[in-house]
């Protein structure tokens, strides 16, 4: 069949189909990051527009742009809000300086961090005052983790992986802790605390999983569907940390290939030539209406036998934070 892929607005025979689905479940959204998205819809029934966002609320591109049609204006720093507007706070948290700021200036601030995030925030601040070193596993720059380091800056030692292992220097080897970035690799995490575990022999870890249930269970499911599929398409941002980990995953899983796309627009139909299986999951920022999109244009080429393969249930809800429920 001849497809006039939107993507590059060309001709591409995709002589594909017919084909399979595999689709992934758990996918997309998370219960924090859906949390924190109607925190934002909320904050702007409840307020009006404009309800101003510090930072993505989530890392996913079509999110933005949809809050920002209703009236969301997105900012980097708390500076860059006027005095005595509503500010949401995003999903991945932010450091405690910044709470500061938002009361000094005025503004109404509703927190959407996820009460996940803020357990890893509580933990760094209790192990600080326990003196405790903090070696926490994540990607420099990643806001969880400026988040996460802005409890205690002068006790976090940012982990990006094993090689920075021999590195660390600590105050006293037998008061150290690793704790992470809730959306990372499962298993490179795992090799990472295993390096640290030969340096550091009284090392202490989280006392429940830093990475999260959501990130544990979307890596279970593209693991399981990866090994069978010709291909993996991952639907989120470019900047979503969780997002890029199950492309990884899934070619480290065994797919031939797994490409991240922000919308089935992306999807180039040159991958799918010549393939029969094809394996599809979303990032935890990702709204479902993604995937439907990205089903409705593998059909159009052909793939329209769909398949769930299923690693884990999922009914975690978090309420809304208590800014938009009180009367
Ligand atoms: O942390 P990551 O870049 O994956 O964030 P996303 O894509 O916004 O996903 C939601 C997860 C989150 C808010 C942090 O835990
Ligand atoms: Fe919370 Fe996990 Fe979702 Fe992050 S990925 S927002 S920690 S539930």
């Amino acid at each position: 069949m001849t497809y006039y892929g939107t993507a590059a607005f060309r001709s591409v025979d995709v002589t594909a189909g017919p084909g399979r689905v595999l689709l992934a479940s758990p996918r997309g959204y998370c219960a924090g990051a859906d949390r924190a998205v109607v925190t934002v819809e909320k904050a702007l029934d409840r307020y009006g527009p404009p309800v101003y966002v510090r930072q993505r609320i989530v890392h996913n591109r079509h999110v933005v742009r949809a809050l920002e049609h209703r009236g969301a204006v997105f900012v980097e720093e708390t500076g860059q809000v006027p005095a005595g507007a509503v500010v949401v706070l995003p999903a991945h948290g932010i450091a405690p300086e910044a709470h500061t700021e938002a009361a000094r200036r005025g503004l109404t601030t509703i927190d959407a961090t996820c009460p996940l995030v803020t357990k890893v925030h509580m933990e760094a601040r209790r192990f600080a005052r326990e003196g405790y070193d903090i070696l926490l596993i994540g990607h420099e720059g990643h806001e969880e983790v400026i988040g996460t380091m802005g409890e205690a800056p002068e006790r976090v030692h940012l982990v990006g992986g094993p090689d920075d292992v021999p590195y660390l220097r600590v105050a006293d080897e037998g008061r150290v802790v690793w704790l992470s970035q809730t959306t990372l690799s499962v298993d490179e995490t795992a090799v990472t605390v295993h390096a640290l575990k030969a340096r550091f022999p009284a090392l202490l870890g989280p006392p429940g999983d830093d990475i999260c249930y959501a990130t544990r269970n979307r890596q279970a499911a593209v693991r399981r569907l990866a090994g069978v599929c010709d291909v993996v398409l991952v639907i989120g941002s470019r900047n979503s940390a969780g997002s890029a980990r199950l492309a990884e995953l899934a070619v480290l899983a065994g797919a031939p290939a797994a490409h991240l796309v922000d919308c089935a627009e992306e999807i180039d139909p040159a991958w799918l030539r010549g393939m029969s299986t094809v394996g599809l999951t979303s990032g935890a920022s990702v709204p479902e209406i993604l995937v439907a999109e990205a089903l409705d244009r593998l059909a159009a080429y052909g793939f329209d036998d769909v398949e769930v393969i299923r690693a884990a249930e999922e009914r975690r809800h978090f309420a809304l934070p208590r800014a938009l429920t009180r009367p």
